[in-house]
């Protein structure tokens, strides 16, 4: 698929100003094809098919809401490989990440929300001489946006909840990664699902996702991205008092205590810092070590990072492909340039320029992993998003010490901690400031669980009830007996 569409009123159709972006191959620099550059103009034209499709959607049954979600994750799980195909062409990721992840929980998503809708409570309060029904209406018409990182994953989380609560859609997936957001509308398209249902409109943040912000007939927003958007979101959506979720950033903490059999842990810590590139808002990127463990953690962890492989993302033994661009490299290559003169000391791995990956098209975004180790814990690099293969090394001798540090930046969405004692780990996961925290292991994903952050990380949770809950209004009806 080279050139994508937005897909407006069950049509795919470009811009209404036929502007278009470049769509960039990152693993090879080589330009996929366009996508429409779409504004406030096309936005009002998705809105209004979202607008016109509302009072069929919303009276549909929800069995037959429901239906339509397995159908659709029917239709994806048998095209599994064109969307593999596409998330590699759009993000540069090993082909191994796009069907195990990827692929994978885009369809599972919707077949996830289409089981989970059939236990959907109806709660009843009873009172003296009356009996109160809360009832479940849709928002009405919603604004999807989604980040770059795991593009149909994302947007799928997002999607199934939406039309199963009985609303419809104006989407807008990152720019630099359209394509499965096309393929998931042609999926829909296929499939007969009723037009203005489900709508795409493509293009930059600051013109069309605004444009979906601002726009007063889309009534809720949910958003993942940069605490930095999310900001411009928030100020935008709460004058007009949208409902609102915000998924932003992280600067996730992996802790690691004196107990923990660091040899079996290993490369589950690894996975943790370094799949998709670090370019997960869930990894760990600032690792805190026992310090009676730190020399040995150190020399493991960072002789299981040189193991890792990186390049052709079609390899099946790739563990890393590309960052998502040449200019997201050179934001990460800034902050380990900034590592080194914040007094840091780089134990493996190093900018582009220092330490190239081999065997790859000129042009590409390659970067090997690095791990710095030496920084205080407060310094920039150790409290910054750097959302890319980096991670920093700390020690702590206290757990006063260690909770002053990982609750220290001001993000706090997920985290990891290593032990022995998993009562132990248990304990500690209780007073870390934080949306998710993993013992033992990582991104293993409930999804009936809450997901979201505090502080800088995010407003609101999204999965299982808290999904559907927020893309609801509930209404209260008290009944005198
Ligand atoms: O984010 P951006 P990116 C975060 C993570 C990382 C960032 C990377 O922190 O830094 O996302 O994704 C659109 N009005 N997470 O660079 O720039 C933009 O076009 C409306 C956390 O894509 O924030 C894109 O579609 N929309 C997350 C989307 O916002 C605007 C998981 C995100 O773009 C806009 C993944 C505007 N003014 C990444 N400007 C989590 N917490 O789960 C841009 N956009």
């Amino acid at each position: 698929m080279a050139d994508v569409l937005n897909y407006i009123d069950g049509v795919f159709v470009a811009s209404h100003s036929n502007a278009t972006i470049p769509n960039i191959n990152p693993a090879n620099g080589t330009t996929i094809g366009s996508v429409p550059a779409s504004d406030a103009i096309d936005v009002d034209l998705a809105t209004k098919a979202a607008l016109r499709a509302l009072p069929a959607w919303k009276t549909t049954s929800f069995e037959e809401r429901i239906n339509w979600l397995y159908a659709i994750a029917d239709a994806l799980q048998e095209q599994s490989q064109t969307i593999i195909a596409l998330e590699m062409e759009d993000t540069g990721k090993p082909v191994s990440l796009a069907r195990n992840i990827d692929a994978f929980r885009s369809v599972a998503n919707f077949r996830f929300f289409a089981d989970h809708g059939k236990q959907l409570p109806e709660p009843k309060f009873e009172m003296d001489q009356a009996t109160n029904y809360v009832h479940r209406n849709p928002i009405g018409v919603v604004g999807l946006i989604t980040p770059w990182n795991l593009p149909l994953y994302l947007l799928s989380w997002k999607v199934a909840p939406a039309l199963l609560m009985g609303n419809t859609i104006v989407a807008k997936p990152s720019e630099m990664t359209p394509q499965t957001a096309t393929f998931l509308a042609k999926v829909m398209d296929d499939i007969g699902l009723p037009k203005g249902v489900f709508n795409l409109v493509h293009g930059l943040g600051p013109q069309a996702g605004q444009a979906i912000i601002e726009h007063p007939d889309i009534r809720g927003i949910s958003f993942t991205g940069g605490t930095a958007t999310g900001k411009i979101v928030a100020a935008t959506a709460a004058p007009m008092f949208k409902k609102l979720s915000l998924e932003l950033g992280g600067k996730n903490a992996t802790i690691v205590l004196d107990d923990a059999p660091l040899e079996e842990m290993m490369n589950s810590i690894v996975r943790a810092s370094f799949a998709n590139s670090g370019q997960i808002c869930l990894c760990g990127s600032r690792i805190f070590v026992d310090k009676s463990r730190y020399d040995e953690f150190a020399s493991s962890f960072t002789w299981h990072v040189e193991q890792l492989k990186v390049g052709n993302p079609h390899d099946e033994t790739t563990n890393m492909g590309s960052l998502i661009s040449v200019e997201h490299r050179d934001k990460v290559e800034s902050y380990i340039n900034l590592a080194v003169e914040e007094g840091g000391h780089i134990l493996t791995g190093g900018t582009s320029a220092q330490h190239p990956v081999t065997n790859v098209p000129e042009g590409s975004a390659f970067l090997r992993p690095t791990v710095i180790g030496g920084l205080p814990a407060h310094s920039r690099c150790a409290t910054e998003e750097i959302f890319g293969p980096v991670v920093t090394l700390h020690t702590f001798d206290t757990e006063t010490d260690l909770l002053e540090m990982v609750n220290g930046t001001n993000y706090g969405l997920a985290g990891s901690i290593w032990t022995g004692d998993k009562q132990r780990g248990h304990q500690l996961a209780t007073k870390v400031e934080t949306g998710i925290i993993w013992v033992n292991t990582w991104l293993h994903r409930d999804l009936r669980t809450p997901f979201g952050g505090v502080k800088n990380s995010g407003v609101g949770r999204e999965g299982g009830d808290w999904s559907l809950n927020f893309f609801s209004e509930l209404l209260n009806v008290c009944v005198h007996e």
